[in-house]
């Protein structure tokens, strides 16, 4: 099996105790329930919200060599992952790895901080919040277009629930512009189910042309902007895509995709994501009021 390495890893680490770049709520001057009040309406308002400093950089030290651990085939606990990428396959495109917390106890310690839970309830108001799919990203360098993201909205492919879905997606290297940070389209979480997008398109020009925007509506692009440990969180209905990363480290990231009490999956489906939500080894509960 061919080494895969996180290259300027090196480098990833040096920046972990960097500051900051986000203060978008002058974080200092505010209190915590300010600061997550703010949060959550940002969220309402825009369909998304950045939040720096959620993941400890002593556990992101701990993370990255799991990344790599896992991307190379060592699975801690014997189980194997859903991977469509293996070492020796393309190196140029995104390399997507599903359900990377059941083959790591590191990377489960990550989707189950509580303070990442607490931050995920207060962002959106929930009492209980749960972990039913997740997906760890390694968006390579180099600037091939294989490595993007095309513009969609994640409702398209959950078509086996009904109600509150959302997606904390966790930047554990620098997100800069030049990486292929997420792009969010503010406030299309008001333009309803448009069903046209493709994740897994790679031209994010022609995408675009594809997509219809409402009459009075506008299509303003925000990237996601992240240091290491910042977490975005975004609706189901927005739409968000990712370009080519022309930096020159790899972009490593985990999507976790959550509902709240208030998401049932559709009667009689039986998708693999909704047929484990009893078991908390696949579907932990990361927030529940007391
Ligand atoms: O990581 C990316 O660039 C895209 C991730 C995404 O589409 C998602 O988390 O819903």
């Amino acid at each position: 099996m061919t080494k895969t390495s996180l290259r300027n890893w090196k480098t990833i680490r040096s920046t972990l105790s960097a500051p900051s770049l986000l203060k978008p709520y002058e974080r200092d001057k505010m209190t915590e329930q300010e600061n997550t009040l703010a949060y959550s309406k940002r969220f309402d308002q825009d369909g998304f919200v950045l939040v720096p400093d959620v993941v400890p950089p002593e556990l992101l030290e701990r993370v990255i060599p799991r990344m790599e651990a896992v991307m190379n085939g060592d699975y801690e606990t014997g189980i194997e992952p859903r991977r469509s990428w293996y070492p020796g396959s393309d190196p140029t495109c995104i390399r997507k790895i599903d359900q990377v917390h059941l083959s790591d106890r590191t990377l489960l310690e990550l989707v189950t901080l509580p303070a990442l839970g607490k931050l995920a309830a207060a962002v959106t108001g929930a009492k209980m919040v749960q972990l039913w799919a997740m997906q760890m990203l390694y968006k390579p360098p180099g600037g091939h277009q294989s490595g993007s993201v095309g513009w969609h909205q994640d409702k398209q492919y959950w078509t086996y629930w009904n109600g509150q879905l959302f997606t904390a997606w966790i930047a554990i290297s620098d997100v800069t512009e030049e990486s292929g940070p997420m792009r969010f389209l503010k406030g299309s979480h008001r333009w309803g189910f448009l069903n046209s997008g493709d994740y897994f398109g790679h031209d994010l020009d022609a995408l675009k042309q594809s997509i219809q925007v409402p009459e009075g509506e506008n299509w303003e692009e925000v990237p996601a902007i992240l240091p290491p440990g910042g977490v975005s969180f975004h609706q189901s209905h927005t739409y968000h895509g990712s370009g080519a990363n022309v930096s020159d480290s790899p972009r490593l990231s985990f999507a976790l995709h959550l509902r709240t009490e208030k998401a049932e999956p559709i009667p009689g489906s039986n998708d693999y994501y909704v047929s484990h939500l009893d078991d908390p080894s696949y579907c932990p509960v990361i927030y529940r009021e007391e």
